[in-house]
Protein backbone atom coordinates (compact mmCIF):
# COMPACT_ATOMS: atom_id res chain seq x y z
CA UNK A 1 0.00 0.00 0.00
CA UNK A 2 1.39 3.14 -0.93
CA UNK A 3 0.68 6.07 2.04
CA UNK A 4 1.73 9.52 1.81
CA UNK A 5 2.90 11.27 4.99
CA UNK A 6 3.15 14.61 5.40
CA UNK A 7 4.75 16.95 8.54
CA UNK A 8 5.54 20.43 8.39
CA UNK A 9 8.60 23.12 8.25
CA UNK A 10 9.32 25.16 11.91
CA UNK A 11 6.80 28.05 12.86
CA UNK A 12 6.22 30.45 15.07
CA UNK A 13 9.85 31.03 16.74
CA UNK A 14 10.66 27.38 17.25
CA UNK A 15 13.76 25.62 15.08
CA UNK A 16 12.16 22.47 14.60
CA UNK A 17 8.72 20.81 14.25
CA UNK A 18 8.00 17.40 15.74
CA UNK A 19 5.78 16.32 12.90
CA UNK A 20 8.40 16.36 10.62
CA UNK A 21 11.45 15.16 13.02
CA UNK A 22 9.04 11.91 14.04
CA UNK A 23 8.72 11.04 10.05
CA UNK A 24 12.49 11.69 9.75
CA UNK A 25 12.72 8.76 12.40
CA UNK A 26 10.67 6.66 10.54
CA UNK A 27 11.97 3.38 8.84
CA UNK A 28 10.31 0.81 6.79
CA UNK A 29 7.04 -0.06 8.04
CA UNK A 30 6.07 -3.64 6.75
CA UNK A 31 3.02 -3.39 4.10
CA UNK A 32 3.73 -0.33 3.15
CA UNK A 33 5.66 2.10 0.90
CA UNK A 34 5.99 5.25 2.70
CA UNK A 35 6.94 8.68 0.88
CA UNK A 36 7.23 11.57 2.77
CA UNK A 37 6.59 15.44 2.25
CA UNK A 38 7.48 18.43 4.70
CA UNK A 39 4.95 21.47 3.94
CA UNK A 40 5.25 25.17 4.27
CA UNK A 41 3.82 26.60 6.64
CA UNK A 42 1.80 29.07 4.41
CA UNK A 43 -1.99 29.35 3.72
CA UNK A 44 -0.93 29.46 0.16
CA UNK A 45 1.93 27.27 -0.29
CA UNK A 46 0.93 24.18 1.79
CA UNK A 47 -2.37 23.33 0.16
CA UNK A 48 -0.47 23.60 -3.64
CA UNK A 49 2.67 21.70 -1.91
CA UNK A 50 -0.12 18.89 -0.61
CA UNK A 51 -1.61 18.68 -4.07
CA UNK A 52 2.00 18.65 -6.10
CA UNK A 53 2.63 15.58 -3.88
CA UNK A 54 -1.25 13.93 -4.24
CA UNK A 55 -0.63 14.24 -7.68
CA UNK A 56 3.08 12.89 -8.13
CA UNK A 57 2.80 10.25 -5.39
CA UNK A 58 -0.70 8.88 -6.71
CA UNK A 59 -1.11 7.80 -2.76
CA UNK A 60 -3.72 5.31 -1.89
CA UNK A 61 -3.74 6.87 1.63
CA UNK A 62 -2.47 9.55 3.01
CA UNK A 63 -1.74 11.03 6.92
CA UNK A 64 -0.99 14.33 7.39
CA UNK A 65 0.83 15.79 11.10
CA UNK A 66 1.52 18.90 12.60
CA UNK A 67 2.42 20.06 15.84
CA UNK A 68 0.06 21.50 18.56
CA UNK A 69 2.15 22.87 21.33
CA UNK A 70 0.39 22.62 24.95
CA UNK A 71 -1.49 19.09 23.75
CA UNK A 72 -0.54 16.45 25.91
CA UNK A 73 -1.87 13.66 23.37
CA UNK A 74 -1.43 12.53 20.01
CA UNK A 75 -4.56 13.93 19.04
CA UNK A 76 -6.17 11.83 15.38
CA UNK A 77 -8.56 14.96 14.12
CA UNK A 78 -11.74 14.46 12.96
CA UNK A 79 -13.25 17.21 11.56
CA UNK A 80 -11.74 20.35 9.31
CA UNK A 81 -13.76 23.41 8.40
CA UNK A 82 -13.64 25.89 5.46
CA UNK A 83 -12.02 28.80 7.71
CA UNK A 84 -8.85 30.78 7.63
CA UNK A 85 -7.71 32.50 10.29
CA UNK A 86 -4.79 33.09 12.00
CA UNK A 87 -3.90 33.77 15.49
CA UNK A 88 -0.30 34.50 14.67
CA UNK A 89 0.97 34.92 11.17
CA UNK A 90 2.10 32.45 8.90
CA UNK A 91 5.70 31.64 7.63
CA UNK A 92 5.09 34.16 4.86
CA UNK A 93 4.02 36.39 7.08
CA UNK A 94 0.20 36.25 5.75
CA UNK A 95 -3.22 36.23 9.00
CA UNK A 96 -6.09 36.23 7.12
CA UNK A 97 -9.15 37.07 9.21
CA UNK A 98 -12.29 34.95 9.19
CA UNK A 99 -12.35 33.96 5.37
CA UNK A 100 -13.32 30.62 3.50
CA UNK A 101 -10.33 28.05 2.12
CA UNK A 102 -12.61 26.86 -0.77
CA UNK A 103 -15.41 29.29 -1.23
CA UNK A 104 -18.35 27.41 -1.48
CA UNK A 105 -16.77 24.57 -0.14
CA UNK A 106 -18.65 22.38 2.36
CA UNK A 107 -18.69 24.15 6.04
CA UNK A 108 -16.85 20.59 7.46
CA UNK A 109 -15.33 17.41 6.33
CA UNK A 110 -14.61 14.75 8.25
CA UNK A 111 -11.48 12.57 8.39
CA UNK A 112 -11.59 9.53 6.13
CA UNK A 113 -9.78 7.74 8.81
CA UNK A 114 -10.97 5.79 11.21
CA UNK A 115 -9.88 8.41 14.07
CA UNK A 116 -11.88 6.73 17.34
CA UNK A 117 -10.20 3.26 16.41
CA UNK A 118 -6.91 4.40 15.82
CA UNK A 119 -7.22 6.49 19.16
CA UNK A 120 -8.00 3.58 21.16
CA UNK A 121 -5.56 1.00 19.46
CA UNK A 122 -2.76 4.15 20.10
CA UNK A 123 -3.67 3.63 23.63
CA UNK A 124 -4.03 -0.09 24.03
CA UNK A 125 -0.41 0.26 22.99
CA UNK A 126 0.57 2.70 26.21
CA UNK A 127 0.78 5.75 23.79
CA UNK A 128 -1.29 8.74 24.84
CA UNK A 129 -4.18 9.57 22.46
CA UNK A 130 -7.46 11.21 21.83
CA UNK A 131 -9.59 12.33 18.89
CA UNK A 132 -9.62 15.64 19.01
CA UNK A 133 -13.29 17.79 16.99
CA UNK A 134 -10.93 20.59 15.72
CA UNK A 135 -8.07 21.64 14.43
CA UNK A 136 -8.34 24.76 14.56
CA UNK A 137 -7.99 27.37 12.06
CA UNK A 138 -4.23 27.48 10.97
CA UNK A 139 -2.10 26.12 8.20
CA UNK A 140 -3.09 22.95 9.47
CA UNK A 141 -6.42 22.99 9.28
CA UNK A 142 -6.30 24.37 5.86
CA UNK A 143 -3.94 21.22 4.65
CA UNK A 144 -6.51 19.45 6.22
CA UNK A 145 -9.33 20.26 4.68
CA UNK A 146 -7.86 20.64 0.98
CA UNK A 147 -6.63 16.77 1.57
CA UNK A 148 -10.11 16.03 2.42
CA UNK A 149 -11.28 18.32 -0.74
CA UNK A 150 -9.15 16.03 -3.02
CA UNK A 151 -9.56 12.35 -0.95
CA UNK A 152 -13.22 12.79 -0.22
CA UNK A 153 -14.27 12.00 -4.04
CA UNK A 154 -11.60 9.74 -4.69
CA UNK A 155 -12.53 7.73 -2.00
CA UNK A 156 -9.21 7.45 -0.35
CA UNK A 157 -8.52 7.16 3.54
CA UNK A 158 -7.04 10.42 4.49
CA UNK A 159 -6.86 12.36 7.48
CA UNK A 160 -4.83 14.81 9.88
CA UNK A 161 -3.09 13.99 13.15
CA UNK A 162 -1.94 16.69 15.46
CA UNK A 163 1.95 15.33 17.90
CA UNK A 164 1.87 17.52 20.87
CA UNK A 165 5.33 19.70 21.16
CA UNK A 166 8.78 18.17 22.40
CA UNK A 167 8.08 19.25 26.01
CA UNK A 168 5.14 17.36 26.45
CA UNK A 169 5.84 13.71 24.61
CA UNK A 170 9.35 12.92 23.25
CA UNK A 171 9.49 12.70 19.52
CA UNK A 172 10.28 8.87 19.37
CA UNK A 173 7.10 8.30 21.16
CA UNK A 174 5.91 10.17 17.92
CA UNK A 175 7.41 8.34 15.37
CA UNK A 176 6.49 4.63 17.37
CA UNK A 177 2.54 6.35 17.28
CA UNK A 178 3.10 6.75 13.45
CA UNK A 179 4.37 3.17 13.01
CA UNK A 180 1.44 2.18 14.90
CA UNK A 181 -0.83 3.84 12.91
CA UNK A 182 -0.08 2.69 9.98
CA UNK A 183 0.20 -1.08 11.01
CA UNK A 184 -3.63 -0.51 12.47
CA UNK A 185 -4.39 1.34 8.81
CA UNK A 186 -2.42 -1.26 6.61
CA UNK A 187 -3.99 -4.23 8.69
CA UNK A 188 -7.66 -3.32 9.84
CA UNK A 189 -10.32 -4.87 9.89
CA UNK A 190 -12.93 -2.01 10.36
N1 LIG B 1 1.07 23.22 13.39
C1 LIG B 1 0.27 24.34 12.94
C2 LIG B 1 0.68 24.58 11.52
C3 LIG B 1 1.93 23.81 11.32
C4 LIG B 1 2.04 22.92 12.49
O1 LIG B 1 2.86 22.03 12.65
C5 LIG B 1 -1.23 24.16 13.17
O2 LIG B 1 -1.61 23.43 14.10
O3 LIG B 1 -2.02 24.74 12.42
Amino acid sequence: MKILLTGFEPFGGYDTNPSWECLQRLGQVAGAEVEKVRLPVSFTQAPVALREALELHAPEMVICLGVAVGRKKITPEKVAINLAHGRIADNDGSKPLDVPLIPGGPDGRFSTLPVFYLADDLEAAGIPAQVSYTAGAYVCNCVMYHLLDWAVPRGIPAGFVHVPGEDDLPVETCTKAVERMIDYLVNRKN
